[in-house]
């Protein structure tokens, strides 16, 4: 969703190709193109990517010069980086193991201590980070909506479909509903 989301923003045009979900299981052949088997992976030429966040990094510098991008010259630059990998890196990955063992596991697999602990894991990531930078900002960097909101964007649009949306602060509630409100984010629930 969050190169889907890139792409809406920036209006370019592209294929969307969808596979079951495993791929890895239900349509091995998606290895030939993707070795990984993960969702999403990114064409474009002879570029292949397989890290959402960094894909939409990609797509800005790559069909920019674009505001939701942000250049190594402006002050925000490192914090651009910072929270566009954060949305990734810390904030989905313990989402996605809280997903496997209380959905897409057998039951007998299922592991309530590690969703558990998952879960406080996110939650703690978006107290201690989310929080305070959304304090007097309307977004994370460069005083205007960029890709770090979609990466940091996803991973709470994704927070709150688990059933973790009462348990964010009502200003990351507001900052989310403030990007949902974009009419690319609705584009790109497909
Ligand atoms: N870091 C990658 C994660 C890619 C990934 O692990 N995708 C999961 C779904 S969210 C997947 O395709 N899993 C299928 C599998 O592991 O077989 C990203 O940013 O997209």
């Amino acid at each position: 969703m969050r190169v889907l989301w890139a792409l809406e923003e920036l209006g370019l045009p592209f294929q969307l190709e969808t596979v079951p979900f495993p791929p890895r299981v239900l349509q091995p052949d998606y290895l030939a193109i993707n070795p990984l088997g993960t969702i999403p992976l990114l064409i474009d030429g002879d570029t292949r990517m397989t890290e959402s966040a960094m894909a939409c990094a990609f797509l800005a510098s790559r069909y920019g010069p674009t505001p939701l991008g942000v250049a190594l010259d402006e002050p925000d630059y490192g914090a651009y980086l910072q929270w566009l990998s954060f949305g990734e890196a810390t904030l989905a990955f313990p989402l996605a193991i809280r997903l496997r063992y209380t959905k897409l596991e057998p039951e007998a697999r299922r592991q309530p201590q590690v969703v558990e602990d998952y879960e406080r894991f996110f939650l703690g990531r978006v107290r201690a980070g989310i929080e305070p930078r959304l304090a007097g900002r309307a977004y994370l960097a460069a005083d205007r909506f960029t890709m770090a909101d979609i990466s940091v964007g996803y991973a709470l649009h994704l927070a709150d479909g688990l059933g973790l949306g009462d348990a964010l602060a009502p200003t990351v509630r507001a900052y989310l509903d403030r990007l949902r409100a974009r009419p690319a984010f609705a584009r790109s629930l497909r």
